[in-house]
């Protein structure tokens, strides 16, 4: 591999540069690099740009009709609703499940594509994949820290932890998982629900088996406990404290669904709340307030408030405009995402957004099957050269590699200004 090109006309400089990559190379003798992928756009002033979007994975599919999936990007500057739209941008793999931001990143496991894509939500691209073994059927995904993530894999009952800067699976964690699906991250350990369903094909109906947590220790991978929950755990949250919070769905007939608290300090439950009805999805706010979509058969929107242990707003008092909704994620002003997903084909799917005060803010029209929604504020670093979503030792082996290069888009050349040299070391040295 050539480090240093002879075209550096300053002597000085590139001894400097010499000298700061040789005791990187020592630092790197064991690690393997990332595959480098095309030049991030940046204002040639090195401004860095905040934007912030809304990102709504469109998960329908109907090959007969066009439709597949993809992802809409709303732009949350732009007043007019439909102007801040930019619909079916990227298009994503075979039943997108979740959806995960870091950065200018998005990671977006699909179920049978066997695989988590990597989208830089910047440049509108899909830059990567890490590959999921195939018929795993990877479902949620959590960051563990920058080197490591985490993905339930329900066909393979396991969890499978991925290596983020080489973006591929380097362990797998077996145990008590039956179907895992959902997954929160708290103190330390990792909480799995196992909803346990089981397509029963001769009385063509679906069992349920004994529902469960598992906890899992994130700096060993190994399993340390199991907790037995009622029918169908799946949603999971935590209060960002030491509160982690279930939502089990029940049977959809007789058993109705339930809220779980587990305390983490004992990995005991400490308190369920039954709904008394087959809830929709959940999501909690930054005041700790659980909005809880009611099923079928109650459609409105529930609050319940996980510090006083009170329901805001019960099934009789639900805000029923709200209702119906599927994915929901709040947005860092308190305003809450909702997705209305339009299954038919017909193209009436919808993200309404709800003020603090509880009225409506906004509606999006979106692409077809918009279900998962996550807010992104996605900032300009072109730091982070091979777009893992850290600027680290990884960025600086690529600009080594380049080094004294010119040019227009060379990888490498983070401040834009034609040559790859030590101003670029330095940029990303200042952002390590
Ligand atoms: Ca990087
Ligand atoms: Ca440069």
């Amino acid at each position: 591999m050539q480090f240093l090109k002879r075209r550096d006309s300053v002597p000085a400089l590139k001894w400097i540069a010499r000298a700061i990559l040789s005791i990187l190379l020592v630092s790197l003798v064991f690690a393997s690099e990332p595959v480098a992928q095309g030049p991030v756009p940046r204002h040639a002033d090195g401004q860095v740009d905040v934007q912030h979007f809304a990102v709504v994975v469109n998960a329908l599919t109907r090959p007969a009709s066009g439709i597949t999936t993809s992802l809409s990007l709303i732009n949350l500057a732009e007043p007019n609703e439909r102007r801040a739209v930019e619909n079916e941008v990227i298009p994503l793999g075979n039943v997108p499940s979740d959806i995960l931001i870091r950065g200018h990143l998005a990671y977006i496991p699909n179920v049978y594509s066997d695989n988590i894509l990597i989208i830089n939500l910047q440049r509108r691209a899909i830059i990567g994949e890490i590959p999921i073994r195939a018929g795993a059927q990877p479902q949620s995904l959590a960051v563990v820290n920058e080197n490591k993530m985490y993905v339930t894999c329900d066909a393979a009952h396991e969890v499978h932890v991925v290596d983020i800067p080489n973006r591929n699976v380097t362990k797998v964690i077996t145990g008590s998982f039956n179907k895992p699906t959902g997954i929160t991250l708290l103190n330390g350990k990792a909480y799995v629900t196992n909803p346990a369903w089981e397509w029963d094909a001769e009385a063509r109906q679906v069992l349920y088996h004994d529902s469960s947590v598992t906890v899992i220790d994130t700096t060993t991978d190994t399993v340390l406990k199991s907790i037995p929950m009622p029918t169908n755990a799946g949603g999971i949250v935590n209060n960002g404290e030491s509160t982690v919070i279930v939502k089990t769905t029940g049977d959809f007939r007789l058993i109705s669904g339930n809220l779980v608290f587990i305390d983490t300090t004992t990995d005991e439950v400490r308190k369920t709340v039954n709904l008394k009805m087959t809830p929709g999805s959940f999501a909690i706010s930054a005041e700790k307030q659980l909005f809880i979509q009611g099923g079928g058969q109650t459609p409105g929107l529930l609050i319940y408030d996980v510090v006083t242990e009170k329901w805001i707003r019960d099934k009789d008092d639900a805000l029923v405009d709200f209702g119906g909704g599927s994915g929901m994620t709040f947005a860092p002003d308190g305003s809450l995402y909702i997705t209305y997903p339009d299954w038919t084909g017909g193209g009436q799917d919808e993200v309404r957004v709800m003020g603090t005060d509880e009225t409506l803010l906004k509606t999006y029209r979106v692409g077809p099957g918009a279900d998962n929604v996550a807010i992104a504020q996605i900032i300009s670093r072109p730091e982070d050269i091979n777009d893992d979503g850290f600027v680290n030792i990884f960025d600086l082996t690529i600009v080594s590699r380049y080094f004294g290069e010119t040019g227009p888009d060379i990888l490498g050349d983070v401040n834009a200004d034609g040559v790859v040299n030590v101003l670029d070391l330095v940029l990303i040295a200042n952002s390590l």
